[in-house]
């Protein structure tokens, strides 16, 4: 462009400068004689013309350097003429044109304008173009690293084929680039990559350490994903998304999925590891079943199994003091199992308690419902557990379908809340305070305070009568008081207020024992007045009645001592009274020994006198004679005086000469 102007300019200022001395000369004749100047200007005019041509022509003369060259337009068609040298086209039209370089990584497209057809040419070169030639295009060649590509389609039959490094690429001239360079996939040994080839639909999976080249009809289906390698104790679960089956990988190993394969739940799963004491319950979702799983164990659950939300679950240690509540569920069933083991249950138990052994203390019972919902009661003692009501068992485990029975009492010293639970129950005496106010007949308000010593003596009585106990007995001894305190004035109350306790609970000993309660005693430990005025008066008489109280007592006490003389007396003379009489039975008891000592005596010496002589009354006689003698001998030789009468003197005498 540049050019066509700077020759169109040199042109115009060549016919200038012809031009200029024939209009210097035409001006000149007009101005002066004309005729005598015509012959020179006719001379200068050829003259300039001739100087117009010759310019002209040293305008023609063209030096050609190396690189250029002419495309000459003849009748005969264009003709091509290469640098260097020089050149006349005075009669063609020409063009003048450079050649252009093409460098060592770049090429040219160029295309022949008569065919159409393209041809590519490679640098490093000098690219002179034919007379029909045009420069489409001039790129640098394609760089390929090894790990990249090119797709490249030919657009005369739209195939498309792949190009991969490492070269320098160079596309021919029916060939055009399908987008940029691309990367090749390279993938490491534990990834893996979805492909899909879209001309066949099918889809495959590459993994390991490789460079992927996608082929121009594949397209990834995926990222690069890594595979999962497993540790001994971790597996997957993979779902076919073909045919929805499921199937376990276990560690250790490296898992790559299938192509239609994918992770159940997005994770990798870990082994349950059970120990000799637990187990977990595991469901089959497939089939429905479910089974116990007992460890010591790594548990790899299968396809279609899954554990159940309860999870992992200690055994029962089932001893001498612990037993467990087991309910077959397949029947309803329940049953207690007491055996020493370790207990796992099976599918169809379900563990419903674990049960304590109860033991009772002696001074303990405890109630329990059965099955039927009657009340049992259990005893700690040997002796209560005598009674017809009481089960044998001092220590035992809950049966099947038995419960405790605990006890809500009322509790407080006006027994006004009632949320004393009590499951075992002491059936020892035991002390109850309470405390309530009444009226006495002179309109006193008192506040008594006081305890009962009760004993519950009948369990079933009391379960049979009432749910609180210790309220009922107050309750219905406050309503005794009141009455009975209502009947007496202050004064009398106070002189006999224990008299009045033992009435409260004596006159009504129906409805304790109906209850089986035992009222061993009721006494009132402190009264007071509600009223301030009248509580300062009680005191004085308090006081007055303690001092009479305290004279009395020193008088009884004299009196006592006193009577302990007197009794003291009484106890030596009948002490005396009883030695008497045992001397009199000594000495009676003597004589009678005596008596029957001389009797036998006789009766030997009358029998044995027997054969010789055979008259009784002549042996008799010789009796009497030996009797005689005796006696005269022991009279003889005391100091006494022997006295005869007439009667006496018949004493034979004859053998006075012996003594
Ligand atoms: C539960 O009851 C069913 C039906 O009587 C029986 O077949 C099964 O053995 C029982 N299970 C156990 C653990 O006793
Ligand atoms: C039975 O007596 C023991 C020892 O005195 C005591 O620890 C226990 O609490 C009593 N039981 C009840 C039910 O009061
Ligand atoms: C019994 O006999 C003995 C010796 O013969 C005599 O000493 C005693 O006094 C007698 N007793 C009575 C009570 O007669
Ligand atoms: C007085 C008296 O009784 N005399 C008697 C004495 O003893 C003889 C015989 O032993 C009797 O015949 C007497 O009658």
């Amino acid at each position: 462009m540049f050019e066509n102007i700077i020759s169109a300019l040199q042109t115009l200022l060549v016919y200038a400068l012809a031009l200029l001395p024939s209009l210097t000369l035409c001006i000149i004749y007009a101005v002066d004689d004309a005729e005598r100047w015509a012959g020179h200007a006719a001379a200068f005019c050829i003259g300039s013309m001739c100087l117009f041509l010759v310019v002209k022509l040293c305008h023609k003369v063209l030096i050609l350097d190396k690189d250029e060259y002419l495309i000459l337009s003849g009748t005969s068609g264009k003709s091509f003429v290469r640098g260097p040298g020089i050149r006349f086209p005075v009669f063609t039209s020409y063009e003048r044109c450079k050649a252009v370089t093409i460098g060592s990584v770049e090429y040219a497209i160029v295309q022949d304008d008569i065919t159409g057809t393209l041809r590519q040419v490679q640098g490093p070169t000098l690219l002179f173009l034919g007379p029909y030639e045009t420069l489409k295009s001039t790129s640098e060649a394609y760089n390929l690293s090894p790990t990249q590509y090119f797709i490249v389609q030919n657009i005369l039959t739209s195939e498309k084929r792949l190009e991969r490094g490492p070269q320098v690429f160079i596309p021919g001239p029916y060939e055009r680039l399908i987008g940029e360079k691309v990367e090749a996939v390279a993938l490491k040994h534990n990834e893996f990559i979805k492909i899909q080839d879209k001309e066949s639909g099918k889809i495959w999976i590459e993994s390991g350490v490789k460079l992927i080249f996608l082929e121009p009809t594949h397209v990834l289906m995926s990222k690069i994903l890594s595979a999962w390698s497993l540790k001994a104790d971790e597996y997957v679960k993979l779902i076919d998304s073909a045919t929805g089956k499921i199937r376990v990988a276990r560690g250790e190993q490296l898992v790559i999925p299938g192509v239609t394969e994918s992770l159940v739940g997005d994770q990798i799963l870990k082994a349950t590891r059970l120990k000799a004491w637990e187990y977990v319950l595991v469901v089959n979702t497939a089939s429905g079943d479910s089974k116990i799983v007992k460890g010591p164990t790594m548990l790899f659950l299968g396809p279609s199994e899954m554990i159940t939300s309860t999870g992992k679950q200690q055994a029962v240690e089932v001893d001498q003091e612990t037993a467990v509540l087991v309910r077959n569920k397949s029947t309803g069933q329940q049953r207690l199992l007491t055996e020493p083991q370790l207990f796992i249950p099976t599918v169809d138990e379900e563990i419903l308690e674990v049960r304590k052994l109860i033991k009772l203390a002696d001074n303990e019972s405890m109630i329990c419902t059965d099955e039927k919902g009657d009340f049992r009661y259990f005893y700690g003692s040997a002796e209560k557990r005598k009674r017809p009501e009481a089960e044998a068992d001092r220590s035992f485990f809950l049966p099947p379908y038995w419960a405790e029975q605990p006890l809500l009492w009322s509790r407080g010293r006006r027994r006004e809340k009632r949320d004393l639970v009590i499951h075992r129950f002491d059936i020892r005496p035991q002390y109850m305070s309470f405390e309530f106010a009444c009226r006495t007949a002179d309109n006193v308000e008192l506040v008594l305070e006081g305890t009962f010593f009760w004993e519950v003596v009948s369990l079933p009585d009391m379960m049979r009568m009432t749910g609180d106990a210790p309220g009922d007995i107050c309750n219905h001894a406050r309503s005794q008081f009141i009455q009975l305190v209502s009947k007496v004035k202050l004064q009398e109350f106070m002189d006999d207020f224990n008299g009045i306790a033992a009435r409260a609970h004596n006159d009504d000993q129906h409805f304790y024992e109906s209850r089986g309660i035992k009222i061993h005693s009721l006494e009132i430990t402190k009264y007071s007045c509600a009223d301030r005025s009248t509580a300062a008066i009680l005191e004085q008489i308090i006081q007055e009645t303690t001092n009479r109280m305290n004279r009395l007592s020193q008088q009884e006490s004299e009196n006592e001592v006193a009577l302990f003389k007197v009794n003291g007396m009484i106890e030596q003379e009948k002490m005396n009274a009883d030695l008497l009489t045992i001397q009199h039975q000594h000495s009676e008891s003597a004589a009678i020994n005596n008596g029957t000592a001389e009797a036998e005596m006789v009766r030997s010496f009358l029998a044995g006198l027997e054969e010789t002589v055979p008259d009784l009354q002549s042996r008799i006689e010789l009796w009497n004679v030996l009797r005689k003698g005796d006696a005269l001998t022991t009279i003889s030789q005391g100091k006494a005086h022997v006295y005869f009468t007439p009667k006496d003197v018949n004493l034979s005498i004859e053998n006075q000469g012996s003594s």
